[in-house]
């Protein structure tokens, strides 16, 4: 054989020993079933971490076991006035009280001075004014005026108009009076029946001698006279008014 046909094909063996040496180890893959592989490369070193990715969505609740309940928040401020609520059953009736006066010494030493106070004044009243017999005292204001003034000032004072029930009591206001004074008797409502200012018939009477003569245009009320005895006279008339007070 001539040495010109076997050239070609030696330069041809030359480039493809070349060529294998700088192909990459992908390209080995390509080529190693064609042609003899050469030492693969070291790896590189890692890349640069990427960026983020997109916020995913909120997972399952766990199944561990439940914390132990924390303490009591703060005392929140004071909520509005509710509305007025409705009117409560009546309740039951209670207990008697015991009166401040009666179980207090002090209240009742003060109840026993004006006790004895008001004696020594009735007292005073009556030794210069009145004149008590029994539990019955006779005043009078030393003024003439006609019976139904008497009337109404006795009642005005809590007392009636004087009314003699015995001889005792007659002397009393004999003693007190020194002019005529009207009584509480009239027969105002039935002449000639003389009653006292309660409706009720007199069982006592003093009439003077003649008396009660119902004289003139008439005469319904009993008059006091200076001699202790009795006269019946005008109502409209005045004299001495004289009132009677329980003691
Ligand atoms: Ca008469
Ligand atoms: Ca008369």
């Amino acid at each position: 054989m001539s040495l010109f046909p076997s050239l070609p094909l030696l330069l041809l063996s030359v480039v493809a020993a070349c060529y294998s040496e700088i192909v990459t180890s992908e390209d080995i893959q390509k080529t190693c079933p064609v042609i003899a592989c050469g030492t693969p490369g070291i790896n590189g070193f890692p890349g640069k971490d990427g960026r983020d990715g997109t916020k995913g969505e909120k997972g399952e609740p766990g199944q561990g076991l439940r914390g132990l309940q924390g303490p009591p928040g703060k005392v929140g401020p004071p909520g509005n006035s509710g509305p007025p609520g409705l009117p409560g059953a009546k309740g039951q009736k209670g207990d008697p009280g015991k009166s401040p006066d009666c179980d207090c010494r002090v209240a009742a030493s003060e109840r026993e001075a004006l006790r004895l106070k008001l004696d020594r004044i009735n007292q005073w009243l009556t030794f210069s004014l009145g004149k008590q017999v029994g539990q019955k005292i006779f005043l009078t204001n030393g003024e003439a005026m006609t019976f139904d003034r008497v009337k109404a000032l006795c009642a005005q004072l809590q007392g009636s108009v004087a009314t003699p029930r015995n001889a005792e009591e007659n002397t009393a206001i004999q003693n007190l009076v020194k002019e005529e004074a009207f009584l509480g008797i009239t027969d105002k409502k039935t002449e000639g029946r003389f009653v006292d200012l309660t409706g009720n018939r007199v069982t006592y009477t003093n009439w003077n001698d003649g008396e009660p003569n119902n004289a003139g245009s008439g005469e319904d009320c009993a008059v006091f006279l200076r001699n202790g005895r009795w006269n019946d006279a005008p109502c409209s008339s005045s004299f001495l008014a004289v009132c009677e007070f329980p003691v």
